[in-house]
């Protein structure tokens, strides 16, 4: 009996499943204890004792960059301070936030953040975790204590983790000193990678976790560092992941071509084996040679639209990138808003309006923008996630999200104008209806299981922040 009723648990029917070869009907999905899909099998017929989707399945996506404590400061720099206001005053107004944070707030935020991601759809967060120390700059007894209370809230909430580690060394181009406001960051390369051996041994890896390392910027690292830490993390981990912050800023490649004579992504490409572990955040100031040479690197460039919209970066040549057969993935990164649509939508929006067209980034084998892009963050996501995320198919963890059919954006298409209707449409609450990770059902008719309780100390935490 028990048996019986663990392996109907473990199954799921769905009538409309988005397989990697698109559309399907009649999918049965089947995974293991560990939450990672065995079998799924199109064309099927239902057997009498498995749960059926209440809804067309699609592939949970992965978010590739998050700085979990800045959800707490969404909406409240949206005044203008100066007659200039730039990144670079957001980034004042930003360190003065990471300064009161604790590690009981930063907990409360996280678990939120993370409910709210799984609830619009992202089951995959990669963590560019930074904030290491107290105030002053002193380590925690723990001196993982920060990363840890992250990793502790992704489990709680059921989402899987990729945690990147900061290192976090200079203050800016040519090994200057760090701010007096970036004490909380700072750390050598033999630091960081203590702290990250102390994290793996308190929280080791799993289906639902990974580790790897993340260089903040050019900024605050040097080509020395850079190296030590990648040796570093081979020698424990070889082949993770590696993130870092790009090319966001026009001040940044300025300052680059100023100080080491070459514009970012070429610095990093001509210095280093740059391939599919390397996630290239904010790739958005690439002048044509580099946008080549980086889709032929095989290294997934991390788009954060929406935060790129409103920090004022610019906008990455994706059209050209994706002629090229470059690899993206999305990421929320400041959380102005939490919702991989948006971020796909804003996508092409940009490139529709510099280039006054339609369907920019559809291509002739795909038609439809939104598959396409959904496709494609999907695939490059996942591999920036270092995890076996990627898609609906054996050996990927069983992560995927239920859609409302009946929703005004998509109710009486047919399906393959479904995805068009769930990114670029705006009607009301969210088509995603259910949302399952590792095989469990985290979100329920757009409730999680624990959002009134992480609420709640949510709003506690960032009272406490805001007084
Ligand atoms: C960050 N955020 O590390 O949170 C950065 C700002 C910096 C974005 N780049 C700080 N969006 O780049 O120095
Ligand atoms: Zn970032």
């Amino acid at each position: 009996m028990t048996q019986v009723t663990k392996q109907a648990s473990q199954s799921l029917f769905a009538e409309h499943a988005y397989l990697p070869d698109g559309w399907r009907r009649q999918v049965l999905l089947q995974w293991d204890a560990q939450g990672v899909l065995t079998s799924v099998t199109p064309d099927t017929a239902a057997p009498a004792d498995v749960a059926k989707a209440a809804g067309p399945v699609v592939p949970g996506m992965p978010n590739l960059h998050s700085h979990a404590f800045q959800r707490a400061m969404a909406g409240l720099t949206e005044y203008r301070a100066n007659a200039t206001d730039n990144f670079w005053s957001w980034r004042d107004l930003m360190y003065r936030f990471a300064a009161r944070i604790t590690p009981e707030g930063l907990a409360a935020i996280a678990q939120w953040l993370y409910i709210e991601m799984l609830k619009a759809g992202y089951t995959s967060v990669c963590e560019f975790h930074y904030v290491h120390h107290m105030p002053d700059g002193s380590r925690y007894g723990n001196a993982a204590e920060l990363a840890q209370r992250v990793v502790d809230a992704a489990q709680a909430s059921g989402i899987g983790m990729t945690m990147l580690p900061v290192l976090y060394q200079f203050g800016g181009f040519g090994a200057r000193a760090p701010r007096e406001d970036q004490r909380r960051f700072i750390n050598t390369p033999d630091s960081l990678l203590e702290m990250l051996n102390t994290l793996r041994g308190a929280r080791p890896e799993s289906s639902a976790l990974r580790y790897g390392v993340a260089p903040h910027s050019l900024r605050a690292v040097s080509q020395q560092s850079l190296r030590t830490l990648l040796e570093g993390l081979d020698a424990d981990l070889p082949g993770a992941p590696v993130h870092i912050h790009i090319a966001e800023q026009t001040a940044e490649v300025d300052a680059c071509l100023e100080t080491e004579g070459a514009r970012p992504v070429q610095w990093l490409l001509d210095r280093f084996h740059v391939d599919g572990r390397w996630c290239l955040v904010h790739a958005t100031h690439v002048n044509a040679e580099e946008t080549l040479a980086l889709a032929r690197s095989g290294a997934i460039a991390g788009l954060c639209l929406t935060t790129e919209a409103n920090l004022g970066d610019g906008i990455f040549p994706a059209q050209e990138y994706l002629d090229a057969q470059g690899r993206f993935g999305i990421g929320s990164d400041s959380h102005i808003g939490v919702d991989w649509r948006a971020e796909l939508r804003l996508l092409e929006y940009g490139q529709r309006l510099v280039r006054r067209q339609r369907n920019v980034l559809a291509s002739t084998d795909a038609t439809h923008v939104a598959d396409r892009l959904f496709d494609a963050a999907l695939d490059g996501g996942a591999r920036a996630t270092g995890r076996a995320v990627n898609g609906l198919r054996p050996g990927q963890r069983a992560d995927w999200l239920v859609l409302d059919a009946d929703h005004s954006s998509i109710a009486e298409h047919a399906s393959d104008a479904w995805l068009s209707g769930v990114v670029f449409c705006e009607h009301g609450e969210t088509p995603i209806r259910d949302v399952y990770t590792g095989g469990t059902k985290v979100v329920s008719e757009r409730k999680h299981r624990d959002e009134e309780r992480a609420y709640a100390q949510y709003r506690v935490a960032l009272a406490g922040l805001l007084k």
